[in-house]
């Protein structure tokens, strides 16, 4: 279809890439013309500008005026920083559908889920509101419920029957799930009248070509090394180590002896997410420079290091990666789509909850235990990747996540069950054309 003839969705990515990518991908899969509207507190990073670069050409994008958030205290949390960078762009965003409704059918409005302060600007528009849900199944259920427990309960949340408190402000919630690999979808798509649908539409993740540039090397670095042999080291889009916890991870992955692609950034003693808004334009110091003394020599060979950013939907692609330690962001657990299996190393927000849904309930996954003082020593490091990489329980976890490839491909086919939900999405918004 022609551009100008497609329905026009506009798509608010609350910021960090970690949101970005996935709503990309969601767009990439909806026969619609979208305009990503991009609400921002400063310069974008070169990962997002990259990103918003290579986007096929029925999808535009448009920074909002930056906000001000210098009222803000410097302590003041990601999740604090992140809502108000979207509630404060709202007047821009009125304007951005002034102009998008002079030119187009304006039909939707999805966001994500810091991005629900804009439903009041779609409703002035009379346009349909949707969530796309980056997380879990899981973790939509307890968002939903969140504020129920909050009201009327003082004990262990655990120890609560569960009941689900749908909004009603909202037409359809898209999460990035299927049922093999979590059973929470199931639970949400229960119709009832009055609350908006849930489609489980995953696992959507970003596939990048192989002719792209490598301009970290570990793309050519991967091609010499032999098959199945690499376990990929990454956290996130904006994760960081403590000074003890980087040195204690070098040291563990040099004492397990196998071959490891280290994303590595400059560690951070008090904030778990310090480079979330700027992952590649870090002004801080060299993040080599905090890895044990001649690290970089011993394990030159089997090891290579790589700052801040690697192509990672390519190196999870790749033949020589078979193992792959993450901090647990849902987006990175596309790996699932390339049957690699997983240490979860879970640091902030949801992760621990996606860590546990992996190790304990789709058994993807391996997970080192902390210590009494919360770090992850180096013979626990080497004891799981060791475990990983070549033991039978590694062999039975690995196993296990090549079934849930073939369940990811299933899903994901023409006649699959997240191919058949999102296009029920669609013919919903259509419905507004
Ligand atoms: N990525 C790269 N190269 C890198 C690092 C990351 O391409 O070097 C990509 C990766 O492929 C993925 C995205 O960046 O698509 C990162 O997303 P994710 O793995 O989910 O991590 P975060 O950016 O930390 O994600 C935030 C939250 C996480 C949550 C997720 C979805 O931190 O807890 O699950 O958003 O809501």
């Amino acid at each position: 279809m022609a551009k100008a003839q497609r329905p026009h969705i506009a798509i608010l990515p609350s910021p960090g890439m970690g949101h970005l990518i996935p709503l990309v991908e969601l767009a990439k899969r909806l026969v619609h013309q979208h305009t990503f509207v991009i609400p921002t507190d400063g310069s974008p990073s070169k990962a997002l500008k990259s990103t918003l670069d290579s986007l096929p050409t029925f999808i535009d994008s448009v920074f909002l005026p930056p906000v001000d958030l210098s009222d803000l205290p410097p302590d003041s949390k990601i999740e604090t920083r992140i809502s108000l960078m979207v509630s404060r762009s709202l007047s821009s965003l009125h304007d951005a559908f002034v102009s998008m409704v002079a030119g187009t059918k304006l039909v939707g409005l999805v966001v994500d889920m810091f991005g629900t302060d804009a439903f009041d600007v779609a409703y002035e528009f009379n346009i349909p509101s949707y969530i796309y849900f980056p997380s879990t199944a899981m973790m939509l259920l307890f968002f939903l419920y969140l504020q129920e427990l909050d009201r009327t309960v003082s004990c262990e949340y655990k120890d609560m029957v569960e009941l689900v408190r749908l909004p009603r402000s909202v037409k359809g919630i898209m999460v990035n799930g299927f049922q093999d690999l979590e059973s929470g979808p199931k639970a949400l798509q229960a119709k009832q009248s009055g609350k908006p649908s849930v489609y489980p539409v995953g696992p959507l993740i970003n596939v990048d070509s192989s002719d792209k540039p490598d301009p970290s090397g570990c793309i050519r670095w991967l091609d010499i090394q032999p098959v199945g042999s690499v376990l990929f080291v990454s956290f996130g889009s904006g994760d960081t180590l403590s000074r003890n916890q980087v040195n204690e991870l070098a040291m563990g992955l040099e004492m397990s002896e196998q071959r490891f692609l280290w994303v590595i950034r400059t560690p951070n003693d008090t904030i778990a997410n310090a480079t979330y808004f700027n992952v590649d334009t870090q002004k801080d110091d060299d993040p080599f420079m905090f890895l044990p003394k001649g690290f970089v020599e011993r394990t030159k060979g089997c090891g290579l290091m790589v700052g801040s950013w690697a192509a990672q939907t390519r190196v999870l692609n790749h033949g020589s990666t078979d193992g792959f330690l993450t901090h647990c962001g849902w987006n990175s657990v596309e790996s699932v789509v390339n049957g690699i299996p997983l240490i979860a190393w879970a640091l902030y927000a949801e992760q621990k909850m996606n860590a546990l849904l992996l190790s304990e309930d789709a058994k993807v996954s391996l997970r080192p235990k902390p210590n009494q003082n919360g770090l992850i020593c180096r013979d626990e490091i080497a004891k799981v990747v060791k475990c990983l990489m070549g033991s039978e329980e590694g062999k039975s976890v690995r196993n296990r996540m090549l079934e849930l490839k073939e369940a990811a491909k299933r899903v994901l086919c023409e006649n699959g069950s997240s191919t058949i939900a999102l296009s029920e999405v669609a013919d919903s918004i259509n419905m507004h054309c």
